[in-house]
C-alpha cells in the first residue's frame, strides 16, 4: 500500500527552511535568507514529488529555484542532505531555532543570549526568564523577559492546526486533482468547507462503484505522498506538501448522506440522524422537512430554527466594493493603480485607499504632507472604481489619534486600529475604543479585538458596552477578512447585530491577490446572520457616499 518513500517535498522544504534560518543566524544578508524561504515556500506546494521534477531536469522551473537552490535539491536528492547545511549546523546548535522562531525573538538576541549567556535551548530560556536572568543582564532586561514569556506561552496554546487560508485552497486543489483523474464526483467536506477559523486535516468525499481501483487510482496521483491508511470507508493518504487528508469512498446513491457526514460536525449531524440514503445532500434536508444548509452554518444550533433566514444573508454578490486596503504609500505591495484595477476585475464600483499613519512606524505610516500628496495621486486614478481617500489611522497608547480632527475631518473615509497597547487593563482599553467611536470623525473600527489567530490572544475588550456605544454612534464595525485574522469572529459579530450596529467587511488587502479573502469574510458574516443591509459595502455608491458625509468626514477636499 505504500508507495516507494523517498523524502517527501516537505521534507525538502523543512530543510530549505531551516537552512535558511540558519543562514540567518549567521549573518547572511535579509535577502539571500529571502529566498530560501521563498524556495521552500515553492517546493512545498509543488503538486509532483522533487525527484520526478529533478530527473525531468525543471527543478530550475520550480518559482524561486536559481542554479544555487537547484544544485542544492540535487545533492539533497541524491544524500539527503547538503554541504551547506552540513556546515551550518556544525557551527550552531540545532535548537537556536527554536529560540529564533519565538515571536519577538530575532537575530541578534538569540546569538546575544548564545554567546552571553550559553541558552542554546527553549528549556534554558525558560529558566533564565523565570529566574530573573534576562531581566538582569545588561542590554536584555525586563522587555525581553516578558517578550520571551508571552512567546513560550503563545507556543503552548498552538494547536498544531492549519488556518483555513492555507487549508481551503488546499483542500480545493486535492479535489480538482481527484476530479481529473477519477470518473465519479468529488467533493471537499470536513471543517475547511464548513469555514473553520483552523483545520486539522482535509477530508474530501468521492463516489465510486469499485473502491479497489479508486484507491489505487489515488495512490498513483503524483500530488499523493504516501497512503498513510485504509480504513473499512476510505483512506488516509499524506500530499507532498506534508498534510493529511481523509478521502471517504461512498457509492453514488449515498453520495449526499456520505457528505453530510463528512462535512460535520457531529452536532450538526446528529440532529439530522439517522441520515437517509440520498444521491444528494439537499434530498437528505429535504427529507428532514428542512432546505439544504449551507457548511458554513452547520454549527449544531441556530441552523434548525433560523433556516427560514437564509436565503437572506448576505453572499458575495452584494459585496459592492471594500473600505480598507493598503498601497506602497505605506506597507502594501502594489501602487494604488494596480488595487484599484485589482477591485475593478472584481466588479467593486469602489474601494477606500486606508495608508497607515506615521504612528505605526513599522509599516512606514504617512505623516500629514505625505497623506496631502497621496489624496492628489488617488484623485488621478479614480476612473474604473470610484476611489475613497482614506486613512488607516492609528489609536495610540494614550487614546489619542495620529492626526488631528481637520486632517481626518478632509478625509472620504477614517479607519481607526488598535495595533499597540492591545494588553493593557479593560478599563484603559476601553477608554481607548470608546473615546474612538466616539470621535465623529472615524467611520470604522478596524480588526476591533486585534487578535491574530494562534499568534496573539484578542484584548480584554468589554463588548456589551462597545456594542452598545457603536450602536449609538453609527461607527461601523469590521469583520476583517484576512484569514489570519477573521476579527470581528463570527459570534462576536453576531452580538454586535444584536445590539443594533452596522458591519463593514474588507480584506485589508496589501496586495491585489488580498482581495481574495473576501470569502472568509462573507462566511463570518453570514455565520453571524448578517443580511446585505448590515453591511456598508452592499450598500450603493450613493447611499454609502451619503452615510459618509452625514458622518464627520467624507465632506471631500
Ligand atoms: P478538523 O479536521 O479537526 O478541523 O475538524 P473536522 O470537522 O474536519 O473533523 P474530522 O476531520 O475529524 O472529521 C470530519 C468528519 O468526518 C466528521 O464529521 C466525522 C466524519 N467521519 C468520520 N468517519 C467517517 C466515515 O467513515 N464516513 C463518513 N462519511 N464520515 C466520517
Ligand atoms: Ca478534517
Ligand atoms: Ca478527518
Ligand atoms: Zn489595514
Amino acid at each position: 500500500m505504500e508507495r516507494a518513500a523517498g523524502p517527501s517535498n516537505a521534507d525538502a522544504a523543512n530543510l530549505l527552511e531551516r537552512y535558511g534560518a540558519l543562514l540567518e543566524l549567521s549573518g547572511e544578508s535579509p535577502f539571500r535568507v529571502r529566498a530560501y524561504h521563498r524556495a521552500a515556500e515553492s517546493v512545498r506546494h509543488l503538486d509532483a514529488p522533487l525527484a520526478d521534477v529533478a530527473r525531468s531536469g525543471a527543478l530550475r522551473e520550480i518559482p524561486g529555484v536559481g542554479e544555487g537552490i537547484a544544485a542544492i535539491l540535487q545533492e539533497y536528492l541524491q544524500r539527503g542532505t547538503f554541504s551547506g547545511y552540513d556546515d551550518l549546523t556544525a557551527r550552531f546548535p540545532h535548537s537556536l531555532l527554536d529560540i529564533l522562531a519565538l515571536p519577538g525573538v530575532g537575530v541578534k538576541t538569540v546569538m546575544k543570549l548564545y554567546n552571553e549567556l550559553g541558552i542554546a535551548t527553549l528549556p534554558e530560556l525558560e529558566a533564565a526568564a523565570v529566574s530573573g536572568a534576562l531581566r538582569a543582564t545588561k542590554g536584555f532586561g525586563a522587555k525581553l523577559e516578558a517578550t520571551v514569556l508571552s512567546g513560550l506561552e503563545t507556543l503552548a496554546g498552538r494547536s498544531g492546526r492549519m488556518p483555513i487560508g492555507e487549508a481551503l485552497p488546499l483542500g480545493r486543489s486535492l479535489a480538482a486533482a481527484l476530479r481529473q483523474a477519477l470518473p465519479g464526483r468529488v467533493a471537499l467536506a470536513g471543517s475547511a468547507r464548513r469555514f473553520t477559523e483552523t483545520v486539522g486535516d482535509i477530508d474530501i468525499v468521492v463516489e465510486t462503484t469499485d473502491p479497489d481501483a479508486t484507491v489505487a487510482r489515488i495512490a498513483a496521483m503524483p500530488i499523493v505522498g504516501a497512503v498513510v491508511d485504509r480504513f473499512e470507508s476510505g483512506l488516509r493518504v499524506r500530499l507532498q506538501s506534508g498534510i493529511e487528508a481523509d478521502i471517504f469512498l461512498t457509492p453514488p446513491q449515498r453520495f449526499g448522506a456520505t457528505l453530510v457526514r463528512a462535512t460535520g460536525p457531529a452536532a450538526h449531524v446528529q440532529r439530522l440522524a439517522p441520515l437517509p440514503e440520498a444521491a444528494d445532500e439537499a434530498a437528505v434536508y429535504a427529507a428532514r422537512g428542512l432546505p439544504w444548509i449551507p457548511p458554513e452554518l452547520r454549527l449544531g444550533g441556530e441552523e434548525f430554527d433560523r433556516y427560514p433566514e437564509i436565503p437572506s444573508l448576505v453572499v458575495m454578490d452584494d459585496i459592492r466594493g471594500e473600505l480598507h486596503c493598503h498601497s506602497t504609500w505605506s506597507d502594501g505591495a502594489a501602487s494604488i493603480a494596480d488595487m484599484a484595477a485589482a477591485a475593478a476585475l472584481r466588479g467593486y464600483a469602489f474601494l477606500g485607499i486606508t495608508d497607515h499613519s506615521h504612528g505605526l512606524g513599522i509599516a512606514s505610516g504617512l505623516d500629514v504632507a505625505r497623506l496631502r500628496a497621496q489624496r492628489a495621486e488617488i484623485a488621478a486614478v479614480s476612473g474604473p472604481v470610484d476611489l475613497l481617500a482614506g486613512s488607516e489611522v492609528e489609536v495610540r497608547r494614550d487614546g489619542s489619534l495620529d492626526f488631528d480632527d481637520a486632517t481626518l475631518a478632509a478625509l472620504d473615509v477614517v479607519v481607526a486600529s488598535l495595533h499597540v497597547g492591545l494588553r493593557q487593563p479593560r478599563e484603559q482599553l476601553m477608554d481607548r475604543l470608546l473615546g474612538v467611536l466616539r470621535n465623529p470623525n472615524v467611520d470604522i473600527i478596524a480588526h476591533p479585538s486585534g487578535r491574530l489567530i494562534e499568534r496573539r490572544p484578542p484584548g480584554d475588550f468589554d463588548w456589551p458596552t462597545a456594542f452598545a456605544v457603536a450602536a449609538e454612534t453609527g461607527t461601523a464595525l469590521e469583520i476583517n477578512a484576512d484569514p489570519m485574522r477573521l476579527d470581528l469572529k463570527h459570534d462576536l459579530a453576531a452580538a454586535a447585530l444584536r445590539a443594533g450596529c452596522t458591519l463593514t467587511i474588507n480584506c485589508d488587502a496589501h496586495h491585489p491577490d488580498g482581495f481574495t479573502n473576501m470569502e472568509y469574510g462573507i462566511a463570518v458574516a453570514r455565520q453571524a446572520w448578517a443580511r446585505p443591509e448590515h453591511i456598508i459595502n452592499t450598500w450603493s455608491p450613493e447611499r454609502l457616499h451619503a452615510w459618509l458625509t452625514e458622518r464627520g468626514s467624507g465632506a471631500g477636499p
